[in-house]
């Protein structure tokens, strides 16, 4: 049974997934309506399942375990950018807020002696550590890509390849 500070803490988390996949949504709207950019917009849209799945995983836990998981209300998130640059810099910097929140949980979950939680936290703890190498390495190519043309037509090209999860 989860403690009401862990239901509580857990259901922030779906709050956070949920908006992270709304985010990658509107990049990928966003990138979609850019010309040149069918890799990017395939990316996000992807990136924005996946959040979603990370956002069920959770409801489904919480309830399993006695809680209740409520259905966050959602604020818009940006949805237009200066450029490409912009948009995988706010990727990884979303990355990394959600990488401290899952940090957060494991912490109150050892605190309550929650090892339940602990072992499920463990796949977002790996799946956060994959998701911010694969940020780092696309922002580290942008960066030594600048503005060159037939370097952001590969970018473009490749990007699924650097897709977080295994299909
Ligand atoms: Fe849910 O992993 Fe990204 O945010």
């Amino acid at each position: 049974m989860l403690s009401k500070s862990m239901q509580e803490a857990l259901n922030k988390q779906v709050q956070m997934e949920a908006e992270s996949s709304q985010a990658y949504l509107a990049m990928a709207s966003w990138a979609e309506i850019q010309p040149g950019l069918q890799g990017v917009t395939d990316f996000f849209y992807k990136q924005s399942d996946e959040e979603r799945i990370h956002m069920l995983k959770l409801i489904r836990f919480i309830n399993e375990r006695g809680g209740f998981a409520a259905t966050p209300a959602l604020e818009q998130p940006m949805i237009t950018f200066q450029s490409l640059r912009r948009v995988f810099e706010e990727f990884l910097k979303h990355e990394l807020k959600v990488s401290d929140s899952i940090n957060d949980l494991v912490h109150l979950a050892l605190t309550e002696k929650d090892y339940a939680t602990h072992n499920f936290l463990q796949w977002y703890v790996n799946e956060q550590m994959e998701e911010e190498r694969v940020a780092r390495n696309l922002n580290d190519k942008l960066e030594m890509i600048g503005d060159d043309k037939s370097g952001l037509y590969l970018f473009d090209r490749d990007i699924m390849n650097y897709r977080t999860q295994k299909e």
